[in-house]
C-alpha cells in the first residue's frame, strides 16, 4: 500500500460535545477539518495499529467520501480489520452491537443525529469504546488534546473499495469487510423479545405507522416491523434515507414528527405510532390521539418490562438523565430497586452498564434504552412497547391512565431557545448560577424553593466528578425547573429550560400540559429574566 504523511496544524473548535464533534456539514468539508479529528481519534486512543473498528453512519451527506476517508486513513495507521456496514450505513444502536458483538476495539459513528443533514446541514463524527458505548470523558479530552497539538496525518493513496457490496477488500494489510447493517441488529432484537407475541398482535389486526423520518431506521423498521413481524406493508412511512432527510429534521418529537402526530390524530389512526431520528437511538412514542413523553415511557416501559423475556427477571436498577422527570423515580421506588441520576449525555450510562448497576436507562431528549447495547436504541424501544402491549390486553393510552392513577402524574415539557448569541446564554445561566444559594426559602410565581444547585454528578463507579451540568431548583410542592445549555447544536447555544409538575394519584391528570406546567414556567422566567436575555417572549421549540 501506498501511503503518505501528510503535514497538518491544529484546527481550533475541535472539542466533542454531548455526542462526539457536530459542526456544519461545510466545515467537515474543509481540508484536513475531518482528517485531523480521525488522527486525533487514533492517536488519543494509544494507536491504531492491529486494532479492528466498526465503521458507518447515518447516510446523510458526505456519509460514504467520510468514510472513503477513514477507511484509507485506518489502513495507513496500521488498523487489521474494519466492519463497515454496506452503502456506509449504520444506525447507532446497530454501531454499538457490532462493536460487543465482534469484540473490536472500537467504533466510529457519523452522524449529527437529529440535526438536519445535507450540504448546508451539519455532519457529525463519533468515536465509540470496545464496550460498544460512547466514549467517556477521559477519552474525549484525550483526543481533543491531540487536536491541539496535531502536526500530520497518516493517509493511504489507495481509494477504498466497493462498499455498496457485501464481501470483503483489503486496503494494504488492512481487511475490510462490508456487511448487511441490519442482520446482527435482528438477530439481537430477536432474542430479546417475544416475536410471536408481536406477530400475533399484528396478524389480530393491530396496525402500527413508524416515521422512519427518511434516516436511517427505515431499512431496520420495514425488515423487521413488516418482513419479519408482519405488520402490513407501509406500517413504515418515509422508509427510504436520504442524505438530507427529504429536507426535514429528523427529531422525533410532536414538532419534527408533524406527518406522524397528524396520522395519530386522524379518525382512522392507527393503534401505535412511532419515530426515530437521523442515527436510529431516539424515539417518539404515541397512542391513539396521545404523545406519550419520553419521561413517562421511561416510566412505563420500566414498569411492564418483565412481559419481555429479556427482562423478566428482576432489573438491576434504572437510569435517567438529571432533566429527564422523576417519573420513573417513583416505579423505582415501588419495585424496589436504585434509580441513578446522571448528567446529559448518554456516555454517562456506560459505567452503571459495565458495572449491571442498571437494567433501562432513559433521557426526556427521547432516549431509551437498556443493558443489551451501550447506545439509546429507538427501534428497540418500539418493540418493547410492542411486546408490553401484546402481552399486557390494554391499549397504551389505557395503560397510561392508569399508570397516573397508580403513581401520579409528572407533567413535563421542554422549552427550547434556539441559535441565541453564546454570550448572552452564558450570562442567562453565570446569573442565575451566581444567585443559588440565595434562592431557597424564597417564593417565585407562588412557589417555594426548597433547593438551588448546579449539578455535580459524581460516578458511582469510577468516582470521577463532572460539574456544572444544569442549574436545579427545586419547589416545596415537588415541582421542579432545570436549565442547561444543550452540548449538541452547532450554531449560537440553544438554552433548554426542563419544567416539571406533580400531580398525585387522586389529582387531575387530563390537563392541558403547559397550562398544568404555567406556575413553574412563570417561575423560570421571573429567575432568569429569559425574555431580556433572549430577546425572546417564547420559545423555538416546546416539546
Ligand atoms: C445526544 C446524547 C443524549 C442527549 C442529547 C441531547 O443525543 O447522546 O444523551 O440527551 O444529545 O443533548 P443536548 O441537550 O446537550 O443537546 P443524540 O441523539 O443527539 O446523539
Amino acid at each position: 500500500m501506498i501511503s503518505h504523511t501528510v503535514q497538518t496544524a491544529p484546527i481550533a473548535g475541535q472539542k466533542p460535545g454531548t455526542s462526539g464533534l457536530r459542526k456544519k456539514t461545510a466545515v467537515f468539508r474543509e481540508p484536513g477539518y475531518l482528517e485531523n479529528f480521525v488522527q486525533c481519534i487514533f492517536d488519543g486512543t494509544g494507536g491504531a495499529t492491529g486494532k479492528t473498528y466498526v465503521l458507518g453512519g447515518d447516510g446523510r451527506f458526505f456519509n460514504a467520501d467520510a468514510i472513503d476517508v477513514i477507511i484509507r486513513m485506518a489502513a495507513a495507521n496500521g488498523a487489521k480489520r474494519l466492519i463497515v456496514g454496506q452503502n456506509g450505513i449504520l444506525s447507532t444502536p446497530a454501531a454499538s452491537n457490532l462493536i460487543r458483538k465482534y469484540e473490536t476495539d472500537g467504533g466510529i459513528i457519523l452522524s449529527a443525529s437529529h440535526n438536519p443533514g445535507g450540504e448546508d446541514g451539519d455532519f457529525g463524527i463519533k468515536f465509540n469504546a470496545a464496550n460498544g458505548g460512547p466514549a467517556p470523558e477521559k477519552i474525549t479530552d484525550a483526543i481533543f488534546a491531540k487536536t491541539q497539538e496535531i502536526t500530520e496525518y497518516r493517509i493511504a493513496d489507495q481509494h477504498a473499495g466497493d462498499i455498496g457490496t457485501i464481501g470483503s477488500f483489503t486496503v494494504g494489510d488492512c481487511r475490510v469487510d462490508v456487511i448487511d447493517p441490519v442482520d446482527d441488529y435482528e438477530s439481537l432484537m430477536q432474542k430479546l423479545f417475544d416475536f410471536d407475541a408481536i406477530s400475533a398482535l399484528f396478524a389480530g389486526g393491530f396496525r402500527i405507522c413508524f416515521d422512519a423520518m427518511h434516516a436511517v431506521t427505515g431499512p431496520y423498521a420495514t425488515r423487521i416491523l413488516e418482513d419479519t413481524l408482519g405488520a402490513p406493508k407501509g406500517s413504515v412511512i418515509n422508509a427510504v434515507p436520504s442524505p438530507d432527510f427529504g429536507g426535514g429534521h429528523p427529531d422525533p418529537n410532536p414538532v419534527w414528527a408533524r406527518e406522524l402526530v397528524a396520522i395519530m390524530e386522524s379518525k382512522d389512526a392507527p393503534d401505535f405510532g412511532a419515530a426515530s431520528d437521523g442515527d436510529g437511538d431516539r424515539n417518539m412514542i404515541m397512542g391513539k390521539g396521545a404523545f406519550v413523553s419520553p419521561s413517562d415511557s421511561l416510566a412505563l416501559l420500566t414498569a411492564y418490562a418483565h412481559l419481555a423475556p429479556a427482562y423478566s427477571g428482576e432489573l438491576a436498577g434504572v437510569a435517567r438523565s438529571m432533566p429527564t422527570s422523576q417519573a420513573v423515580d417513583l416505579v423505582a421506588e415501588h419495585l424496589g430497586i436504585a434509580c441513578y441520576e446522571t448528567p446529559t449525555g448518554w456516555k454517562f450510562f456506560g459505567n452503571l452498564l459495565d458495572a449491571g448497576k442498571a437494567t433501562l436507562c432513559g433521557e426526556e431528549s427521547a432516549g431509551t434504552g437498556s443493558s443489551h447495547i451501550r447506545e439509546k436504541d429507538g427501534l428497540w424501544a418500539v418493540l418493547l412497547w410492542l411486546n408490553i402491549l401484546a402481552c399486557d390486553g390494554r391499549d397504551i393510552v389505557q395503560l397510561r391512565a392508569d399508570h397516573w392513577r397508580n403513581f401520579g402524574r409528572n407533567y413535563y415539557s421542554r422549552h427550547d431557545y434556539e441559535e441565541i448569541p453564546t454570550d448572552a446564554a452564558e450570562a442567562l445561566i453565570g446569573g442565575l448560577r451566581a444567585r443559588l444559594g440565595d434562592l431557597p426559602g424564597t417564593h417565585v410565581a407562588g412557589m417555594e424553593i426548597a433547593t438551588a444547585d448546579d449539578f455535580t454528578y459524581h460516578d458511582p463507579i469510577d468516582h470521577s466528578l463532572t460539574e456544572r451540568q444544569g442549574i436545579r431548583i427545586r419547589f416545596t410542592d415537588g415541582s421542579r425547573l432545570v436549565m442547561r445549555l444543550s452540548g449538541t447544536g452547532t450554531q449560537g447555544a440553544t438554552l433548554r429550560v426542563y419544567l416539571e409538575r406533580f400531580v398525585d394519584r387522586s389529582g387531575d391528570h387530563d390537563q392541558d400540559v403547559q397550562a398544568a406546567l404555567a406556575p413553574v414556567i412563570a417561575a423560570a422566567e421571573t429567575l432568569a429574566d429569559i425574555t431580556r436575555h433572549t430577546g425572546r417572549s417564547r420559545a423555538d421549540v416546546i416539546t
